[in-house]
């Protein structure tokens, strides 16, 4: 999502009850689920910019917060100019470089992943980056800071835009190369595409991304989705209660197709039933075709997002206060129980594990939850593979989202 668009929709009635804590206990089929820590790409008007007023860096406290939740994955969104100034082929700034590795080494720390996310657009000083060697050298400077990190994942910019279709796949694969050839062969590489990098747009613009080699196969493409009626995500709105499902599946099709893996790196919705439906429709649906959806990551955490729509900072983002307890039970490192009814977010389920599914071989379907029994409000109740329980608690229905997801309602 671009800065510029946020609309800091503060909702009088800003904390909604949060939705009754109601999946069973389960396994997540998600290798990652996470958040967006943003800060540091802040005040992209002002370069360099000052510390502590243009930008910031995430709060380590409620990365570990959320961490406790559940969460593993991390994206650290930062700004081209700031790491390495006046020309991509220069060196890096010392204390922006250093505040960069202090966040991800906490990330990383923790057991969790840290995406380092050049936050972008395919675009240096506001011009669309035409030279792959210089962008590779870039690239060759910021993966040696973190070639000896294994839980580090690249993610070669973001939101490539308004470009010629080409020039992002070859951006993309001289990024490769270059990390590659840097050291970092352990690591995710995580590879956007043009147009916003959209899944909802992905089959009919990024089709020839099929055509980027890692010579480590450890590539992953990274898909946005909102899922506002112009799938901006500047909205609490969302169109109706299966648009994410809906919005996903012609790329769903495509990764498999293709033998492609994709992780969804930036997704959200209001807090509002319409949205929440349509937020766990879609995750479902991913979870169901986890041999190509590896995980998600919800738009956005950080401290300077106030009362964002969509904010999940700790401890009173109101999506913090209303999507963490929809969203633990797709947490791979997550003991959710559900059921406690106790209303936000605040539990804190401990995750020590860290699953270590490789694309593209895992089979793993969520869907086979086995029991008997009642489903609770918002929970799943039908949907192809589905067999748990086909009846809701009373005086909820279960009522068809999409032929993967019928939902208590
Ligand atoms: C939701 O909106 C999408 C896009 O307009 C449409 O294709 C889909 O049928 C709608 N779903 C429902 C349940 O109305
Ligand atoms: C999922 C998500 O929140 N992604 C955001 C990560 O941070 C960048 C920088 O602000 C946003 O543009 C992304 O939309």
């Amino acid at each position: 999502m671009k800065f510029s668009n946020v609309i800091l929709a503060a909702s009088a009635s800003s904390l909604v009850l949060a939705a009754p804590k109601s999946k069973t206990k389960r396994t997540s089929a998600f290798q990652w689920f996470g958040a967006n820590e943003s800060g540091a790409e802040f005040g992209n008007q002002n370069i360099p910019g000052t510390l502590g007023t243009d930008y910031t860096w995430p709060d380590t406290s409620t990365i570990q917060t959320l961490r406790n939740a559940g969460m593993n994955i991390f994206r650290v969104p930062f700004l081209m100019e700031r790491l390495v100034p006046n020309q991509m082929t220069g060196s890096p700034d010392p204390t922006y470089l250093a505040d960069l590795k202090s966040t991800v080494n906490f990330i990383t720390g923790t057991g969790a992943y840290a995406v380092v996310d050049p936050h972008n657009y395919g675009r240096y000083y506001n011009n669309i980056i035409t030279s792959t060697s210089d962008f590779a050298a870039f690239w060759t400077t910021v993966a040696s800071q973190f070639a000896s990190n294994p839980r580090v994942i690249f993610d070669t910019n973001n939101e490539y835009n308004n470009m010629d279709q080409t020039l992002v796949l070859n951006l993309n694969q001289a990024a490769i190369n270059a990390i590659r050839a840097a050291g970092a062969t352990s690591q995710y590489i995580f590879a956007e595409g043009n147009s916003w990098t959209g899944a909802w747009t992905w089959t009919s613009v990024n089709d020839n991304m099929k055509q980027l080699t890692d010579p480590s196969n450890k590539l992953v493409y990274e898909m946005h989705q909102y899922l506002d009626s112009d799938g901006s995500g500047t909205s609490d709105q969302c169109v109706n209660s299966t648009i994410g499902y809906d919005r996903i599946v012609s790329a769903t099709q495509w990764l498999q197709a293709n033998g492609k893996v994709a992780f969804l790196g930036e997704f959200a919705g209001g807090s509002n039933s319409v949205c929440e439906a349509a937020v766990t429709g879609m995750l479902d649906y991913m979870e169901q075709n986890s041999d190509v959806w590896l995980g998600a990551e919800w738009w956005a955490a950080g401290p300077w997002w106030g009362n964002y729509i969509y904010s999940m900072e700790p401890p009173s983002g109101i999506a913090y206060q209303n999507y963490l307890s929809i969203l633990e039970p797709y947490f791979p490192g997550g003991s959710y129980s559900g059921g406690t009814g106790s209303g936000s977010g605040s539990t804190t389920t401990t995750a020590t594990t860290t699953t270590t599914k490789v694309p593209p071989t895992s089979t793993t379907s969520s869907a086979s939850s086995t029991g008997t029994g009642v489903a609770q409000h918002w929970g799943q109740c039908g949907g192809q593979g589905w067999t748990g329980p086909t009846t809701c608690v009373s005086p909820y229905t279960c009522q068809e989202l999409n032929p993967y997801y019928y939902q208590c309602l």
